[in-house]
């Protein structure tokens, strides 16, 4: 089975960076696969597309280094099957608040013994390979997104479960729950300190730490602190952040 870098630069403490997709284009997969990113997310939580879109955009992807990676708009054996089936090396859970969920989500994840994902890599036998069964369960990364009041409530039972590879920080909806607004501001409390607990309890349980960074100096302080992977925005944040400072820069030329 073709391998999955990011448990390569896992292994070498090399933090892997992310391309983040919103826009229903395989064009803009991708551009965000031949820019540089060690992977590419599909965000099928907020992005305005569904499963229809989302094999167009991975079989954008393979046509780059980069590694696939799909957020599932929730937790949902269905979907994150079907996301498996056509070739996500990865799938990013939203909102796991409990061991329960995050148990239910490796499920999905795994083929038996150790889960319940049900056989018929369609794409993904295409994109992996012909020995896709034999490694699917060790290739493929889990990530848990830690982001609710009760996620924080129960961060060690959730970064305790076996087959959860990771936990990826979702910086708006922690800082809702943290009761700020939600434009993240990483270096101030509360979310200063909820970034560490989460940090340090990943770190305990030989868990990969993620994080979503909008901002370019959020992103940049989170490589210090040592993070297994960041995706520094999205592909909507990132066109309007360099279309502006074009525009300024030429107005003022
Ligand atoms: C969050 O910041 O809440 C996210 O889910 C990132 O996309
Ligand atoms: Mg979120």
């Amino acid at each position: 089975m073709r391998p999955n870098k990011l448990h390569e630069l896992h292994a070498a403490k090399v933090t892997a960076l992310s391309g983040w997709v919103g826009f229903s284009s395989p064009y803009v997969a991708e551009i965000l696969g031949h820019s540089g990113f060690d992977a590419v997310v599909l965000d099928l939580q907020h992005g305005p597309f569904y499963l229809d879109g989302a094999v167009p955009m991975l079989q954008a992807i393979s046509a780059t280094s980069a590694v696939p990676i799909a957020r599932c708009s929730g937790n949902n054996f269905a979907e994150i099957n079907k996301l498996l089936d056509a070739g996500a090396y990865g799938i990013i859970c939203p909102m796991i608040e409990t061991a329960d969920d995050a148990r239910k989500f490796v499920s999905a994840c795994r083929y038996p013994p150790l889960g319940t994902r049900s056989y018929g890599p369609t794409r993904g036998i295409l994109y992996g390979g012909g020995d896709y069964f034999e490694h699917a369960n060790t290739t493929i990364i889990t990530y848990g997104m830690i982001e609710t009041p009760q996620a924080m409530a129960n961060l060690d039972e959730i970064c305790a479960v076996p087959g959860l590879d990771g936990v990826l920080i979702g910086p708006s909806d922690l800082s809702l729950a943290l009761g700020v607004g939600p434009i993240p501001n990483h270096q101030a409390e509360p979310l200063k300190g909820a970034i560490e607990k989460i940090y340090a309890a990943a770190g305990k349980n030989g868990k990969m730490t993620a994080i979503f960074c909008a901002q370019p100096n959020f992103a940049v302080d989170m490589k210090k602190m040592g993070f297994d992977l960041i995706a520094p925005g999205n592909d909507a944040g990132q066109l309007k952040t360099y279309a502006s400072q074009l525009v300024d820069m030429i107005k003022k030329a």
